[in-house]
């Protein structure tokens, strides 16, 4: 067994998602503490992916891993970007308010972004890496697979949204998909 690695998230799809990436590596994961909640201070993904790695790595002193992510919508400015957990108060609200706020605008072109951090102990950052997935908000939900805004994202090349794509697709082409496909190689290095 390998060390340690705390994954730093309290959203059960994301850690779902995060452990599949994770699988096979020579890390032994560990869930993040319950108790123990990260204020979202940072301005953007990537401060807020260090933030919660760093500080969950001091905490439990062991590695731990993060990410910070969510969805830009052109037509929003960018909206709900670091926002999006905060957008409304289940997936199911999020959603709506999004759609509302999009109305009939015939501009639907939207981007989800994945930030993710490792941390040492000392709460020093080890490595970083920011994947982007690039989609369309659809009109009104398709699919029941995967979670958050995955059943309103719609990627042309699939002609699928996340939600009705099989998981392996979306863990190919998604934004967390392109992190850790960034990051994993590196992870190998770390001592
Ligand atoms: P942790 O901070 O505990 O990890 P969180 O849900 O608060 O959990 P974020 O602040 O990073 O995480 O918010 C991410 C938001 O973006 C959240 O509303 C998700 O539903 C959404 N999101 C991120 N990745 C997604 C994906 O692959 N599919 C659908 N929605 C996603």
């Amino acid at each position: 067994m390998g060390k340690i690695l705390v994954v730093a998230t309290g959203n059960p799809g994301k850690l779902q998602e995060m452990q599949a990436y994770l699988t096979g590596e020579n890390w032994e994961l560990q869930l993040k503490p319950d108790e123990l909640e990260i204020a979202e201070t940072g301005t953007t993904f990537a401060e807020n992916a260090c933030l919660k790695a760093s500080q969950i790595a001091k905490a439990t002193e062991n590695w731990a891993i993060s990410d910070d992510s969510g969805l830009e919508v052109a037509a929003l400015n960018g909206a709900p970007g670091i926002y999006s957990a905060r957008y409304g108060k289940d997936d199911r609200s999020r959603i709506s308010r999004l759609l509302t706020e999009l109305g009939d605008t015939p501009n639907r072109q939207a981007q989800f972004v994945c930030a993710i951090a490792i941390a040492r102990p000392s709460g020093e950052i080890a490595l970083q890496s920011v994947g982007i997935c690039q989609g369309e908000i659809l009109y009104h939900p398709q699919g029941t697979g995967g979670f958050g805004y995955d059943p309103v994202f719609y990627v042309p090349t699939y002609q699928k949204t996340f939600a009705q794509m099989p998981k392996k697709v979306k863990h190919e082409i998604s934004h967390r998909g392109k992190a850790f496909q960034a990051l994993l190689p590196q992870l190998h290095d770390l001592d």
